[in-house]
Parts: structure tokens; C-alpha cells; sequence
């Protein structure tokens, strides 16, 4: 039997390269392989304040969005989360697993809910409502971000404890995260991993963008002091732009150095924006291609698929634990 993938996005904001590079680029090249279900996590974007309107558009948009990336819904099970009602029940199941001091650590909710008080109790628990997603599935494989490392490592933690106190029920998932690509910098703040909620727009070059706003963001991108183009961890903004040339251009690291060699940060970042111009077009124009209808079709037997999987685990996973 071929061994299962599980990822997902948020339908929140625009997607950006981040997202791009550190997980749907894997996603596509890992569906090969693995049997793989890609989800918009509808259920975790509402964690924070939604507008209903623009967060129904925007779910379809991110299904669009895995389309033109190249997920390929003969390969792979495309679904939205609200449409398997199995995760928010597992995840009822596994906020009863998991303990306060262990979600307490997920620095992603203290980035997050910034210690207010006004924060909601589902962004607390969010890592929980991702556990059940990837448990479900009995995943094998888990691709996503450096960001998400932690949430993978709780997913583990309640998958044992409850293989040990419940019996064998679920499959402990692996992450993984790419060597190169897994955490992509912000444009202004190169500290900061590019984020779609990010106030400033020029951090974040979002897979949408035109050709003249990929221009314009990379002429306003942040750069160290010195003047070579070379990777280098003491000098984070160059290295990140030049991980993004190296990542969209497919030319290896050493030849990318070789390249730069002599030339100025201008010239380095017009020849970025021309290849990020270069790679996201026809990405653009797949984009477009999907009417609503073919869309929802997708969705649909997506949803079934997934639905057959999801439903044999959490009846597992009830009269393992003596629920009717
Ligand atoms: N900067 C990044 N570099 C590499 N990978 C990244 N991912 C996110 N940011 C980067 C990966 O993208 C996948 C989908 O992310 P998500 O929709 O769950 O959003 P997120 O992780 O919360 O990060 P975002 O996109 O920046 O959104 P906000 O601003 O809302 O936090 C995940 O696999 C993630 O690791």
C-alpha cells in the first residue's frame, strides 16, 4: 500500500512564496508517490475574526490556488475541512488527550494571541484541531513549513499517548520540512518568516502579485551590509533573497554566487523580480482556468474520498475508547 500524505493552508489572506516554497511545491512533487490529501483549513481560519463573505470566496480562491500550483485532483484528494465534520469531532476527542501546560508552549499561539485576553479558546487549541486532521488520515508524512515543526511534534506526542492508553489506533506521522525553502524570510524584516497576515505588504511577495508590485517590492527588500551576493547566515537578507532566486530559477547555489559575482544589489534584484515575474505567469493564468462549477465538482468528490477514511478512524477511535 502506498504510504499517505496530509497537508493543508489557510483560506486567510493571499498566499504568498513562502507558502509556495516551503510546502504546496512539495505537495505537488511528493503526490507521485504517496497518496496525498490536501485540505483548506477552513476551520482553522477562524481562530481569528473572519468576515463570512470574503472567507467563503476565499476558500474556494485557495483551491484554485493548489490547482494552478499543479496538485492534481486525479492524483490527490482535494477537499475543504468544514465538509468532514470528522475533524472538529477528533479534535473534541484530542482537546481531551492533549494538557494545558503542552498547548501552553506552542509559541505560534503566543505569537498569535499576544497574550490578550480577548484571544479565542480555538487559537489556544489550534494545534489540536491540526493533530486531528493529519490523525485521520492515518498520514505517514506530514509537508509543511519550519513554523509548523512544533505542531508536528504535539501531533506526535498525542498519537502515542493515545496508542498507549487506547490502544494501537493511530499512525505517528513524520514531518517533513524541505532543507532549502522551509522558512522564507520577510522582504523588510528578515528575522521574521514572510506571513500573509504581515501589516506591512512589501515583506511578502503573495502569488498574485503583478509584474511591476514584484518589481517594486524587491527594490524596497532590506539588505546587509557588504556588497557580496553570497549565501551567508550572519548576513539573513541577502541569503533569503538569494534562496528565493536559487528556489524559482532551479539553478544550483554555487552557480547562482557565481552569477552575482562582481554585480551590484541592483542588478541582483532586477534579475530576481524578472525570474519570480518569469515563474509565477503561468502559474497566474492556470489560476484563471477553473470555473466555479469544475471547482465544486473537485471539492465534492474530494470530500467523499476523504470522508470514507476519516469516518473508519474516528470509529476506531470511539469504541476504543468505550463511546457509542
Ligand atoms: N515564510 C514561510 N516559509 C516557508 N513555509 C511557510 N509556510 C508559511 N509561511 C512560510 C507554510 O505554508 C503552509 C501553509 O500555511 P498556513 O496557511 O497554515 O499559514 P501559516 O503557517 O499560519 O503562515 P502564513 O501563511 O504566514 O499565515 P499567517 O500570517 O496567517 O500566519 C504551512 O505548511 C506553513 O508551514
Amino acid at each position: 500500500m502506498r504510504k499517505r500524505i496530509f497537508s493543508g493552508a489557510q483560506p486567510t489572506g493571499e498566499l504568498h512564496l513562502g507558502n509556495y516554497l516551503g510546502a504546496l511545491k512539495n505537495w505537488v512533487a511528493l503526490q507521485t508517490e504517496y497518496e496525498s490529501f490536501y485540505c483548506i483549513v477552513n476551520l482553522h481560519a477562524i481562530t481569528l475574526p473572519q468576515d463570512p463573505a470574503t472567507l467563503r470566496q476565499k476558500t474556494l480562491d485557495l483551491a484554485r490556488i493548489y490547482l494552478a500550483a499543479g496538485v492534481d485532483p486525479e492524483r490527490s484528494t482535494i477537499f475543504i475541512q468544514s465538509d468532514v465534520p470528522e475533524h472538529a469531532e477528533l479534535a473534541w476527542v484530542l482537546n481531551c488527550v492533549a494538557r494545558m501546560g503542552e498547548l501552553e508552549r506552542m509559541t505560534q499561539f503566543k505569537d498569535k494571541g499576544k497574550g490578550e485576553e480577548r484571544a479565542s479558546v480555538g487559537l489556544f487549541t489550534y494545534p489540536v484541531l491540526m493533530a486531528s486532521d493529519i490523525l485521520l488520515y492515518q498520514t505517514d508524512l506530514v509537508p509543511v513549513g519550519q513554523d509548523q515543526k512544533q505542531h508536528l511534534e504535539l501531533t506526535r506526542d498525542l498519537a502515542e499517548r493515545f496508542n498507549r492508553d487506547f490502544g494501537e489506533t493511530f499512525v505517528v506521522p513524520d514531518p517533513y520540512i524541505p532543507p532549502v525553502g522551509a522558512a522564507i524570510m520577510s522582504l523588510k524584516e528578515p528575522e521574521k518568516k514572510m506571513s500573509k497576515s504581515d501589516e506591512n505588504l512589501n515583506s511578502t511577495i503573495f502569488l498574485l502579485d503583478d509584474a511591476d508590485t514584484i518589481t517594486k517590492k524587491y527594490k524596497k527588500a532590506v539588505t546587509d551590509s557588504g556588497t557580496e551576493i553570497t549565501f551567508d547566515g550572519s548576513r539573513p537578507a541577502i541569503s533569503n533573497l538569494l534562496t528565493i532566486y536559487h528556489l524559482l530559477s532551479g539553478k544550483p547555489t554555487k552557480d547562482c554566487e557565481a552569477h552575482f559575482e562582481g554585480k551590484g544589489y541592483g542588478d541582483f534584484k532586477s534579475e530576481l523580480a524578472e525570474v519570480t515575474i518569469e515563474f509565477l505567469k503561468p502559474f497566474q493564468e492556470r489560476v484563471r482556468e477553473y470555473d466555479d462549477d469544475s471547482l465544486e465538482a473537485i471539492l465534492k468528490s474530494g470530500a467523499e474520498k476523504a470522508s470514507a477514511v476519516a469516518s473508519e478512524t474516528l470509529k476506531n477511535v470511539y469504541q476504543s475508547m468505550g463511546i457509542r
